[in-house]
Order: structure tokens, then C-alpha cells, then sequence
């Protein structure tokens, strides 16, 4: 990973001082700068694409562009713009990396080692799915799954299904599932999806289809091998296949942004995000001595609903010398963070509150 490297041209507008380039493709939001902020603002919020982002010229006119609607009662086309006059709802919701937390694992894994920031707070706006699949009479019949087609060209000479971007998510997301066109208020930018993008909140990012040219109900998960093989939670030294669990559902989750490495002695103000996954927050404790001993911190600001996240705050009373700051969240269906999230061959969905504790000098 190179600090403060060159954005690529598709993310020039980003604020590079606050960013991680660790590939072109791949970009994070540095820990410092996640502090406790409500939302993570557009020119922070990392970057993951699994092909070169498409040309700019697929935003040039965002209500034309043209979504294929497949496997409902009446299926056909519809525009960006024809969508507008159908309904809109805005959710705030946690835009997560399956790898976030990667780097914290001790064995080698492939792919961007991410520490926090493959993460962000995110608001969308967008016509929400169940709307859409009213005015198109409801599902055909036998449809168990809701899946999203990215908009990238596919390489010449490459047989689509090994590398286009598909993704299938159990049909019951449609209920909260959205297309948007919309990203903390403006419209959303080619690099996070625009003109429009599927939201799936509670799940892992790449369930979040950027430039979605395709969605359908269908009776079986995508052939595409990102669905099939990919993303899938699996031994270490294991294949992926279809029988794994897939990268769906978030859990809880929260980390510490600050202190990072040192502190004055005395009162502390330690502070961090926390979320709740697929469910409601309910509280967050925090530790200075490495989990021996765990005080509640107080949530900041206000809920902005079940999907998330919420910064926090406590103020510690800190001695001079090294401390070991964690932090441990638990949502309202009873779950807290573990101890230690086990290994998995591509380092996947590591919310183990030890793994990101940070260490701190206090003089
Ligand atoms: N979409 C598309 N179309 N393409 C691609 O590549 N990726 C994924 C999602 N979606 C993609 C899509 C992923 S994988 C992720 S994380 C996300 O997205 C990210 O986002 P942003 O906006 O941040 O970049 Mo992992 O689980």
C-alpha cells in the first residue's frame, strides 16, 4: 500500500490525504480519518472494483440510463428518469468490504489487505425495490433470488460469467433493498455506482451493485463465478464452491479511530464507530487494559436507523505508559463482537474485537 498515493483518474475528486491507494482499484479510507463522523463524506469513502470502473460517458445523461427488469409478472425496461416517478425513500446505511479486516488476520491471504477503512456511513436515495416489483405486477412464479448485473464492458475473449460482476441475494432483501440514484445528496458518482446502484442494506458491499444495467428475479443464485465460487466463507487452503456460506449478511462490528498511537496522561476522549450488521445497535463498551475490563461508552449524535453505523465516545482516565484500547459492540438480537473471528482462506468478515484493539502511549 502506498500512503497518500496517486488517485486514478475516475477518483481524482477524492481527498487524497485521507486515503490509502492500495491498486487502482482499490482504495481505503485511512482510520484517523473515519474519527466520529456521522457520515462518511463522498471524498472519503474507500474505493473496491473488481473491473476497471466504466467511462465517465455512462453518466453524461443519468436519467436515460436504461435498467433490463427480468423474472417479474410484466417485466421490461425502465429509465433512471421513468423510475423517478415511481416512489422514493432514502436509507442511511454501512457500505462494508467482505475483506475489511482482512489485514488483521495472521496467516497470508490474497487481495487488498484492509485494515478499517474498507468501510463507510453512507446515505442513499432511490426508489425502493418492492415498489418496482409492484409496478411490474409482483414475481413471476418459483423466483427465489434478487440479482444485480454490473454495467462494466466485459474484456473481449473473456467468457462473461468468469468475470462480470453478478450477484444474487435471497429474495426476501427486496423488501428493503434499493436502486440509487442519489449518495449523500448528490448524484451518485461513477465511482460508487452512478448512474444508479443497488443497495442491499445489512449486506456486504459486494452484494451493492454499482452501475446495475440488469435486475431480475430469478429461480437460481447467478452463474457468475463472483457468486459461485467467490465471496464465499471457507477453511484456509480450501476451493471455493456453492455449498459455503456466502458473503450476505453483516454482523456486528466496531473499531476504534482515535487515540490510534499516542495520548496525553489523564482524561482520554477515546472514540470509534460501531454497527449493528443486519440488526439494531444496542450498546458498546469500551476497554483500556486489552479486554481485562470493559466500561459503556455513550452512542454520539443520532440513530440514523438499524443498517448504520453510530460513532461513540468515552472519556477515560489514562496513567502514563502503554494501553491496549478495544472496543466491543453488541446489537439488539444479543450478539456482540468475539474475541477472535476464525481464519478463513480470503480473510473475510473479521469483526474480532481483539484483533482491532490498538496499542497507545500515554506520556
Ligand atoms: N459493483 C460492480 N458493478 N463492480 C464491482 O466491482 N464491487 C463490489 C460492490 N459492487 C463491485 C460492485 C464490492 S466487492 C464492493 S466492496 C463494493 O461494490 C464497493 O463499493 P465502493 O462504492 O466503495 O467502491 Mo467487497 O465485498
Amino acid at each position: 500500500a502506498q500512503d497518500g498515493g496517486k488517485l486514478p483518474a475516475y477518483a481524482s475528486w477524492k481527498d487524497a490525504d485521507d486515503l490509502i491507494v492500495h491498486t487502482d482499484q482499490t482504495l481505503e479510507t485511512k482510520r484517523a480519518a473515519q474519527g466520529d463522523a456521522l457520515v462518511t463524506p463522498s471524498s472519503d469513502l474507500y474505493i473496491r472494483n473488481n473491473l476497471p470502473a466504466p467511462s465517465e460517458d455512462i453518466v453524461a445523461d443519468r436519467d436515460a440510463w436504461e435498467v433490463q427488469f427480468e423474472g417479474f409478472a410484466n417485466p421490461g425496461s425502465m429509465t433512471v428518469g421513468e423510475m423517478k416517478t415511481l416512489g422514493v425513500e432514502t436509507v442511511v446505511c454501512v457500505l462494508q468490504c467482505s475483506g475489511n479486516g482482512r489485514a488483521f488476520f495472521d496467516h497470508e491471504t490474497s487481495g487488498s489487505q484492509w485494515a478499517t477503512g474498507a468501510a463507510g456511513n453512507v446515505v442513499w436515495t432511490g426508489v425502493p425495490v418492492r415498489v418496482l416489483a409492484e409496478a411490474m405486477g409482483g414475481a413471476a412464479e418459483g423466483r427465489q433470488w434478487l440479482t444485480g448485473t454490473g454495467g462494466e464492458e466485459i474484456p473481449a475473449g473473456l467468457p462473461p460469467e468468469t468475470v462480470q460482476v453478478e450477484r444474487s441475494v435471497p429474495i426476501d432483501a427486496m423488501e428493503r433493498a434499493i436502486l440509487a440514484w442519489e449518495m449523500n445528496g448528490e448524484p451518485v458518482p461513477l465511482a460508487h455506482g452512478g448512474p444508479l446502484r443497488l443497495i442491499v442494506p445489512g449486506y456486504f458491499g459486494v452484494n451493492n451493485i454499482k452501475y446495475i444495467k440488469r435486475l431480475a428475479l430469478t429461480a437460481d443464485q447467478s452463474p457468475a463465478k463472483i457468486q459461485q465460487t467467490g465471496y464465499r466463507m471457507r477453511p484456509i487452503g480450501v476451493e471455493g464452491d456453492p455449498s459455503q456460506p456466502s458473503m450476505f449478511e453483516m454482523s456486528v462490528k466496531s473499531w476504534i479511530t482515535g487515540p490510534l498511537e499516542k495520548a496525553s496522561a489523564g482524561k482520554v476522549q477515546i472514540h470509534g464507530v460501531a454497527m449493528g450488521g443486519i440488526s439494531e445497535l444496542k450498546t458498546i463498551e469500551v476497554s483500556t487494559d486489552g479486554g481485562e475490563t470493559w466500561t459503556e461508552a455513550r452512542f454520539l449524535g443520532p440513530d440514523m436507523g438499524p443498517y448504520a453505523w453510530r460513532p461513540f465516545a468515552l472519556i477515560a482516565d489514562l496513567s502514563a505508559g502503554q494501553h491496549t484500547l478495544a472496543s466491543r459492540a453488541t446489537a439488539a438480537d444479543g450478539l456482540s463482537q468475539p474475541e477472535d473471528f476464525p481464519p478463513n482462506e480470503r480473510g473475510y468478515g473479521n469483526n474480532g474485537w481483539r484483533a482491532h484493539a490498538v496499542d497507545v502511549t500515554v506520556s
